[in-house]
């Protein structure tokens, strides 16, 4: 007999004989995220109390400090980070404006378009934090839920194809999944609106429904927090919808992830359901890792609501309430095993979940530039590089929203890539929109680098307490320099996916890329190499510490290596994963930069026949024409 909500208040069976982590002490004393937030509110402080720092991140935001005004002997310069919560992105103008506005009024003049499809809000001051919490509830926004120990933002594809039913239900869906799991508790309303519950849509009954179906003891009935009890979950959670072949949600990163079944009518059927996925890690400490979800299996969609309750009740009762860095599901899935996994979700289910159902391959995509949407009406997807909306000498993105929302009243979807997407735009408008976009100095996605358009980096300094090194400053620095470095090598027209973070804890998922760097000591990177292009397989780990002022000398060889072997058209990340990590060091230890002696090239003149022959020859084998030169020479010259 399993242990469940309904009969056992104890809140991890699993970890029961081991202590608590301090934040379950916190959040058990909390009285529903209420203490001590409340009384520490009116204070004249610049801070929060520990305690009421891990509480403060249920209701939406962090307590941070500049790091570039960090002196000795002085007191931190304390500012808040907010961040909304916004299934699927959706940003509805009003809220925009709102946003725009504040960060000018409260913050530091930008707005933070993130991973997960939210906005941040840097450098707020703790006395200004009810006004500006109260602005972005009044103006259809909200930031509860979007940080603390329960499930975070609700990703689905931003893409508005109005023609296509699995993009509408993926919106719905990832709605419907985040009303379901939003805290019930009270305190939001009580500490930031003085108790006044501004609500701007309804849930739906059968939403409301399922949060409240004691059965199989996945619930504890009669409580405020019905799904989450008094202890929340063990840790962050994290959930995206989306539909068959659209990876643009980077759905094996999740927590879990659903995926939309319709009939050949284009109705909804079910979903396949994938869990167990996750990025953060800790240096040194091989016991954490990035993982990839697993399928788990598929429901019908009467039944999605439950699935969901069982899954969160299934980490809720048997996650690792100790170990913090042990704490997310996809360690509960490794530990158990899938089967394991899925037999305890089906106890709280109720039923057997279903085998999945087939699916094609999954493609990412960002959506950028301008496209109908399939009702006569058209989205144009804007580049915003790092997801940092701000205006500069050169480039006037914030300015350029601002007026595109307040002339045309469009909504917004914010993306996974960090980008903004711009829809329900009539026809008439288009041009009038572009002109502004152009003007404002922001480029078109045929324009931009590759490079930078397919590239994410996370905030880490000046805002974020764990960064170890800078990474949405630099990237474009190491961005510019990996192109000279690609001219260099005749590589030119190559580009991949690059991913920067400032810490191993993975905020711009750069475990999932085929460059990606690490924060890994003061000016130093991991290089993780491997990911591939549509973000369905993991890097791997190819250097410890590269140190920033040695990037061309350390990623050159990788580079060289890659344009002798690669076959055609391989990507760079299918070719790193191909070959192998060992194969790639040990070319490296032997390599000759360009430039330094031996290594320069040789031109060796061929008739067009024989060229044309090692051509077709090459395409047909899979490989590039100087690997196979090289090859059928050195073959004939060492018989
Ligand atoms: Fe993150 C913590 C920023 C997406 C894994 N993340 C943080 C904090 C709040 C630092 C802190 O705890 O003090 C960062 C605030 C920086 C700042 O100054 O703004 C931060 N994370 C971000 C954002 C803004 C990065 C971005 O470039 O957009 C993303 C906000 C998303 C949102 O709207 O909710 C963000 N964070 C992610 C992702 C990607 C995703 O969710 O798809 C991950 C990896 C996926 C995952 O969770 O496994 C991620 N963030 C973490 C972790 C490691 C969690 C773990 O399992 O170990 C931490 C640290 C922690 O939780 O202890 C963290
Ligand atoms: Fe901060 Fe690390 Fe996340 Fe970057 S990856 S925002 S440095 S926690």
């Amino acid at each position: 007999m399993v242990s469940t909500a309904s009969t056992n208040t104890d809140i991890s069976p699993s970890a029961s004989h081991r202590k608590p982590s301090k934040v379950e002490g916190i959040k058990e004393r909390s009285e529903g995220l209420r203490a001590p937030i409340l009384s520490e509110i009116p204070l004249d402080t610049s801070s929060f109390s520990n305690d009421g720092v891990q509480l403060i991140k249920f209701h939406g935001f962090y307590q941070q400090d500049n790091r570039d005004n960090r002196s000795k002997g002085q007191e931190k310069d304390y500012q808040f980070m907010l961040r909304t919560r916004s299934p699927g992105g959706f940003i509805p103008p009003q809220l925009y404006l709102t946003l725009d506005r504040l960060a000018d009024e409260y913050g530091n003049h930008t707005m933070r378009a993130t991973t997960r499809q939210g906005f941040q809000l840097h450098g707020v001051l703790k006395e200004n934090l009810k006004a500006v919490i109260s602005h972005i509830v009044h103006n259809l926004g909200s930031t509860l839920g979007a940080c603390g120990d329960l499930n975070r933002n609700v990703m689905a594809p931003p893409a508005p194809f109005k023609n296509r039913s699995e993009y509408t239900l993926a919106w719905d869906y990832g709605n419907q999944i985040a009303d379901l799991l939003t805290p019930q508790t009270g305190a939001y309303y009580e500490l930031w609106l003085d108790g006044e519950k501004v609500i701007s849509g309804e849930e739906k009954p059968d939403v409301k429904a399922a949060r409240l179906k004691d059965v199989h003891g996945r619930i504890y009935p009669n409580h405020e927090e019905p799904i989450y009890g008094d202890h929340y979950l063990p840790r962050k959670f994290k959930c995206a919808v989306t539909v068959p072949g659209d990876n643009s949600v980077d759905l094996f990163s999740q927590d879990v992830s659903l995926v939309v079944i319709t009939n050949g009518d284009g109705h909804l059927q079910g979903f396949n359901v994938y869990a167990g996925g996750g990025l953060g890690r800790t240096h040194h400490k091989e016991e954490t890792f990035p993982r990839l979800a697993d399928p788990i299996g598929y429901v019908d969609y009467p039944d999605i609501y439950d699935l969901m309750i069982a899954i969160v009740a299934t980490q809720r009762d048997y996650g690792d309430r100790s170990e913090r860095r042990h704490a997310r599901m996809k360690y509960l899935i490794h530990d158990w095993g899938v089967d394991k996994f899925r037999a305890q979700v089906e106890a709280y289910f109720g039923k057997p979940i279903q085998p999945f159902h087939p699916l094609p391959e999954f493609k990412y995509h960002d959506f950028l530039g301008w496209q109908e949407q399939g009702d006569g009406n058209w989205f144009v997807g804007v580049s915003v590089e790092n997801g940092r909306i701000q205006d500069t000498p050169d480039l006037k993105l914030k300015t350029a929203l601002r007026q595109i929302v307040e002339q045309f009243s469009v909504p917004i979807r914010l993306t996974p890539h960090q980008n903004v997407l711009l829809y329900d735009i009539p026809p008439l408008a288009k041009a009038d929109i572009q002109e502004i976009l152009g003007g404002a100095g922001i480029k078109a996605e045929t324009t931009i680098d590759p490079l930078t358009r397919y590239s994410m980096a996370c905030p880490a300094l000046p805002t974020c307490g764990l960064a170890i090194t800078e990474s949405e400053r630099i990237l474009p620095t190491f961005l510019n320099r990996i192109r000279s470095l690609l001219v260099k090598l005749n590589l030119e027209e190559e580009s991949f996916v690059i991913r920067m973070t400032g810490c191993p804890n993975g905020c711009a998922r750069p475990y999932m890329a085929e460059l990606g760097f690490v924060g890994s000591a003061p000016e130093s990177y991991q290089v993780w190499l491997g990911g591939n292009q549509n973000q369905t397989r993991l890097a791997q780990p190819y250097q410890e510490k590269m140190l920033e002022s040695q990037l061309e000398q350390e990623l050159e060889p990788v580079l060289a290596f890659f344009k002798q072997f690669r076959q055609s058209h391989e990507g760079f990340g299918d070719f790193c994963h191909r070959v192998g990590l060992e194969a790639i060091r040990e070319f490296a230890v032997t390599y000759v930069p360009i430039g330094h002696g031996s290594k320069t090239r040789r031109r060796v003149s061929l008739s067009e026949s024989v060229y044309q022959q090692l051509k077709s020859t090459a395409a047909s084998q899979g490989k590039s024409i100087t690997a196979l030169a090289t090859e059928a020479i050195h073959a004939y010259l060492n018989p």
